[in-house]
């Protein structure tokens, strides 16, 4: 919304002007708390209060509705306004644009049980494109203004006028300054500190390499459509075949403890499965090769008083669990190989559980640990709010 307009001090122009400052405001706050919910660094420090971040960033999207809401009341009068003004009227209707694809896809992405994975997933796209295109445009946007100020404090241009306007474009600007350091900043550090390592932490450090049965090589799925985004609540666990084991304990017959050598020769079978997280991401037709978790249960012989298969990770933190009906669901596996290959270590790997018909989340990754219990146990996401049984919408019983 023009400066011109502003000081020609016309009441269209202070509510133009005053809903751009709201507008902006909730923006950096926008892009503060969605770049934070990104960023690998925050996660692990902020632990469980990562969920209030989400709350607020649902929180604040919806009020951001107001200003773009009352905006758009005042198009039709703005456009005639920057008659001739060509870059103005475009700005003024990409701007509007970008709030409202953001709002709309943010919803979706919020509603995510009832819209189901194919909308989610093309809420992400769009919600992720805006960014990628709006916060540009968005930090281009408040320097440029910012130095067109500055060029235009002539003598005439009085401190009185000058000044409240100011403090709220400075305002805005620590905002977004603060908010893309805080965000950005460790992460970057982080990714510049890691550039030396990154070859040696890829590196399977498992051997024997398991070797993939012919269905899995070539996948019978065809090969997975679309790649995980690697997401761990606490830092990466590193395992090697010399310090990594498998559990079976608790409420069975037969406890048993694998080693790698041990786990790898025990028989396979393969499976093809997608494979939804509730953010929005999915990936479809993964063939995932490993041992169902009912043989493995059936091995151990789980004692008439378990209810309840719990699910311990490698990180010491991550747990959930199934019912012993749910654990009865053929596709339910522990996975050891990916489309025919071994899975890396940021994504779970050596072995990881998968529960196709239920959220990602499900999926414990460096699962190193099944312990049958009598009582329920909720899990790590349980824990923070989400659905204890994480049925995907749609394909739940
Ligand atoms: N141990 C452990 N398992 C985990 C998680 C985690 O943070 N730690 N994240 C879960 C979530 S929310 C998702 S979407 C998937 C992500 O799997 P990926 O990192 O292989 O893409 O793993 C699930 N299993
Ligand atoms: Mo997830």
């Amino acid at each position: 919304m023009s400066n011109e307009l502003k000081q020609e001090g016309t009441s269209f122009g202070k509510r133009l002007a005053s809903l751009h400052f709201w507008n902006a405001l909730l923006v950096s706050l926008l892009v503060l708390t969605g770049l934070i919910m990104y960023s690998s660094y925050w996660r692990e420090v902020l632990g469980e209060a990562k969920v209030g971040i989400k709350w607020l960033h649902i929180m604040i999207g919806l009020i951001s509705f107001v200003p773009l809401f009352s905006y758009l009341r005042l198009l039709a009068r703005h456009w005639k306004l920057l008659k001739g003004k060509y870059w103005q009227r475009v700005n003024v209707i990409v701007v509007p644009l970008i709030l409202l694809g953001w709002f709309i896809s943010g919803i979706f992405l919020w509603q995510f049980q009832a819209v189901g994975p194919e909308i989610v997933n093309a809420s992400l796209l769009v919600h992720d494109l805006l960014t990628w295109i709006g916060l540009p445009l968005f930090i281009y946007h408040s320097i440029s203004r910012q130095s067109r100020l500055r060029e235009s404090k002539s003598p005439r241009f009085t401190p009185e006028r000058a000044q409240p306007f100011y403090s709220r474009k400075a305002f805005i600007r620590t905002v977004i300054g603060a908010g893309l350091t805080i965000s950005l900043g460790p992460s970057l550090i982080k990714w510049i500190s890691n550039l030396g390592s990154r070859q040696e932490q890829a590196a399977y450090n498992f051997l024997p390499v398991p070797q993939p049965l012919p269905e899995s090589a070539p996948p019978i799925g065809g090969g997975a459509i679309d790649s995980f985004r690697s997401y761990s609540v606490t830092r990466l666990p590193f395992f090697t075949s010399e310090n990594w084991s498998f559990t079976i304990d608790g409420l069975v017959e037969k406890p048993v403890t694998w080693n790698w050598e041990q786990f790898v020769a025990l028989k396979r079978s393969v499976q093809v499965s997608d494979f939804h997280c509730v953010t929005g991401w999915s990936v479809y037709k993964n063939t995932w090769e490993g041992l169902p978790l009912k043989e493995l249960l059936e091995r151990a012989q789980v004692k008439a008083r378990a209810r309840v298969v719990k699910f311990h990770s490698g990180d010491g933190v991550y747990t959930d669990s199934l019912t012993l009906s749910q654990a009865d669901m053929d596709d339910v596996i522990v996975a050891v190989l990916h489309d025919g290959k071994p899975i890396p270590n940021d994504l779970g790997g050596p072995v990881r559980l998968i529960i196709p018909k239920m959220y990602a989340y499900k999926s414990v990754k460096w699962l190193n640990r099944i312990e049958l219990i009598e009582e329920d146990h909720i899990g790590y996401w349980g824990e923070l709010g989400y659905e204890h049984d994480a049925w995907i919408t749609g394909k739940g019983t």
